[in-house]
């Protein structure tokens, strides 16, 4: 029997520090939330925790990185509810925990890709937004889905500063929010979000820009016309409402041809609808692509 010798063990045999640092919060999730099932939809290593927990943008805290996970102390993720209403047969209000019971959760790894340039690879957990739609039957005449996100100045600087127009406003077109591929996440790396992730509930759209992925959401409406996402309300030349990744078309600050994954040295090429092509370009057969920005 060969008994390897430290110095035998190929550095490649090591497991890094994060490794198994995520594994224990695996096994951490394992006991903590009951996850039905797992789609990893791209083999890049994951952005550590301690990155995806403090580079965040969320300008109900204030507009640089970390100031979400510095300013969030003061805000109350709990008790939660969100009311959905709108072009539907079966409008309400109901607590997160209400919300929630019928959904199994599931871990998804994400690519996530921000118009600035940057681009992380997150385990989120959470479960298909359509099957949470499904069950407040929207109407025929519901064309698009709008999402508003949490008002409270007293626990968020950033509102208070009015950086941007609040409450944050989302929206997706009714087949972009049935997609399979879109997820209202609770957690990432098996724990439940943090303030500055969007805690208790976001929106994750991945083959579209970060800033679709409204955080902390308090009203689903279910609308006829496009809403005005706050971004294009902000400004328009920057952020469009369809907020597909598309390396051809730059942004006036940013060129979107390529992203440096957090965490690397070097830039990477950036891939058309953010990798996921393959599932979401047909919903977008016959638009002018240069304007799916
Ligand atoms: N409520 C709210 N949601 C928000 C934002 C925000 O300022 N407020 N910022 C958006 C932007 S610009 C981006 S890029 C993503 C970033 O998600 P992340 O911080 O989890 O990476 O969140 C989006 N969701
Ligand atoms: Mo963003």
């Amino acid at each position: 029997m060969l008994i390897k010798q430290p110095a035998d063990i190929p550095s490649s045999d090591i497991t890094p520090h994060s490794t198994y640092m995520r594994r224990r919060d695996f096994l951490a999730a394992l006991v903590t939330l009951p996850i039905a099932g797992k789609m990893v939809t791209t083999t890049d290593g994951q952005t550590t925790k301690d990155a995806v927990t403090s580079y965040t943008n969320y300008y109900e805290f204030g507009s640089s990185k970390g100031d979400a996970s510095r300013n969030g102390s003061a805000f109350k993720a709990s008790p939660w509810s969100v009311t959905i209403d709108g072009l539907c047969a079966k409008p309400g209000t109901l607590t997160l925990e209400d919300l929630l019971k019928p959904h199994p959760l599931e871990e998804r790894v994400y690519r996530h890709r921000c118009v600035e340039g940057w681009s992380m690879v997150i385990p989120w957990d959470g479960f298909p937004l359509a099957s949470l739609i499904k069950r407040f039957e929207p109407s025929a005449k519901a064309k698009f889905v709008e999402f508003t996100t949490v008002n409270r100045p007293e626990q968020m600087p950033g509102i208070r500063r009015r950086v941007l127009p609040f409450p944050y406003v989302e929206g997706l077109r009714m087949d972009e929010a049935m997609h399979p591929l879109t997820i209202l996440a609770t957690g990432l790396y098996g724990e439940s979000l943090l303030t500055q992730n969007g805690a208790p509930l976001r929106l994750v759209v991945p083959w579209k820009y970060g800033f679709k992925s409204a955080k902390a959401i308090v009203k689903i409406r279910f609308v006829e016309k496009q809403p005005l996402n706050t971004w294009q309300d902000a400004n328009a030349e920057y952020y469009g409402f369809y907020a597909n990744v598309n390396p051809d078309v730059p942004t006036p600050a940013y060129s979107q041809a390529t992203e440096r994954r957090i965490g690397d040295f070097f830039q990477r090429r950036t891939l058309p609808f953010n990798g996921y092509a393959d599932q979401v370009a047909s919903m977008y057969a016959g638009m002018d692509p240069k304007k799916l920005f």
